[in-house]
């Protein structure tokens, strides 16, 4: 199965979600009316909370659909900073009184702000806070918790695609698959800023940041958060972790292959030095200091929260080197134990990916990779889907 995020919606789906509709409003005609017992769990919907600016605490759940910039203008594009998000009931809402407008406080800009994740465009989210105005337009204040909606991100952004970046960035790739979508990706992300070894070290403290604590990052295996200022070759420190292992790849750590951002990621540098230049699969044994995290002789096996991340790195690295520009041409390998240029194994990865859905990290990652670094995206990050239309 692709996972979700893909696709427009069928017939056979609209007409699946009319008898549901019609069944809803069928029950509601046949119980008596007695009021429905106050979920405290259950969010708010958008134009509940336009209708009930309290200055109560509360969750609101909704799509992403622009930045207010006053109290009649959201921009849904050309973002001016992180300050403010407006959020609706239908991603595809453009009319600002069916809007509300989220504050975003400091603590939470760099992951939540549409400046630094434009990626967040028509995605469902629950915020928490203060309902009251905000740009003198029916609003959030003092907001306290941002998260995406369980589950809740199916809804296809307005474009009718599956990412703000179907229109421009990927429009020669859009609606390929095979050989084609391959190719077609390719020269796309093939086109891009390359990095000193010593400059990773300078993004990778922008990239992997820790969201609740700016001074750290988080290891991509252990998921400890570490101080930035920890990076180096000692036991307890972080250093840069090769996804596609260098010698797996060909490639050293001059600009290129291994200076890419999009698969290198703060690690420990013990368990760095346990996964080694291993294929990812899964099983083995328990690894020392690196919560669920399992190894043997040919394999390493991250942790449930990173698999996913794993797999689109690995994936990226597949497409963007195809042997046209000096270095090695990387592919994906059905085995485990295979020579360099190749790493798997595929199947667990296909399964990773489709598992491990992408999250808030991950984007936040992708947006700035391409707005700040390289200038080139992740296209399995923005289309997890993808993985299985190439692959498949
Ligand atoms: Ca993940
Ligand atoms: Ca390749």
């Amino acid at each position: 199965m692709t996972p979700h995020l893909g696709k427009g919606r069928t017939l056979g789906a609209a007409l699946a979600s009319l008898a549901s509709s019609l069944t809803l409003a069928l029950s509601l005609v046949l119980v008596p009316a007695v009021s429905t017992p106050a979920a405290a769990a259950t969010p708010l919907t958008v134009s509940q909370a336009i209708g009930q600016q309290t200055g109560a605490t509360q969750t609101v759940r909704g799509y992403v659909v622009g930045q207010p910039t006053a109290t009649n203008t959201v921009v849904r594009s050309g973002f001016p900073n992180d300050y403010a998000l407006a959020i609706a009931d239908s991603a595809s809402q453009t009319s600002t009184s069916s809007m509300l407008y989220v504050q975003i406080p400091s603590a939470f800009r760099s992951q939540w702000g549409l400046q630094s994740n434009p990626s967040l465009m028509g995605k469902q989210i629950d915020v928490t806070g203060t309902l009251s105005a905000y740009f003198s337009h029916p609003g959030m204040t003092s907001t306290s918790a941002f998260a995406l909606s369980g589950g809740g991100t199916t809804e296809p952004p307005p474009t009718g695609g599956t990412s703000p970046w179907d229109s421009t960035y990927y429009a020669p790739a859009v609606g390929n698959t095979g050989t084609a979508l391959r190719t077609s990706l390719h020269d796309i992300i093939d086109n891009h800023t390359t990095l000193s070894y010593s400059t990773v070290w300078t993004a990778l403290k922008d990239t992997d940041q820790d969201p609740r604590n700016s001074a750290n990052v988080i290891e991509l295996y252990t998921g400890r958060s570490i101080s930035k200022s920890l990076n180096g070759g000692d036991a307890g420190d972080w250093n840069r972790e090769h996804v596609w292992a260098q010698s797996r790849g060909g490639f050293t750590t001059s600009a290129g292959p291994g200076t890419d951002l999009h698969h290198i990621r703060p690690e420990d540098v013990t368990v760095n030095s346990i996964r080694g230049n291993k294929d990812f699969d899964n099983g083995g044994a328990a690894v020392s200091g690196c919560t669920d995290c399992w190894t043997d002789g040919d394999s390493f096996e991250p942790r449930d929260a990173v698999k996913g991340d794993v797999a689109r790195m690995l994936f990226y690295m597949a497409i963007r080197y195809e042997g046209d520009d000096g270095f090695t041409d990387l592919e994906m390998s059905s085995t485990v134990g295979t020579s360099t240029s190749r790493l798997g194994d595929l199947e667990t990865l296909l399964a990773w990916n489709a598992a491990d859905p992408v999250d808030a990290f991950e984007m936040r990652r992708n947006d700035r990779i391409h707005a700040q670094w390289q200038g080139n995206r992740n296209p399995f990050v923005d289309h997890p889907e993808w993985a299985a239309a190439i692959w498949n």
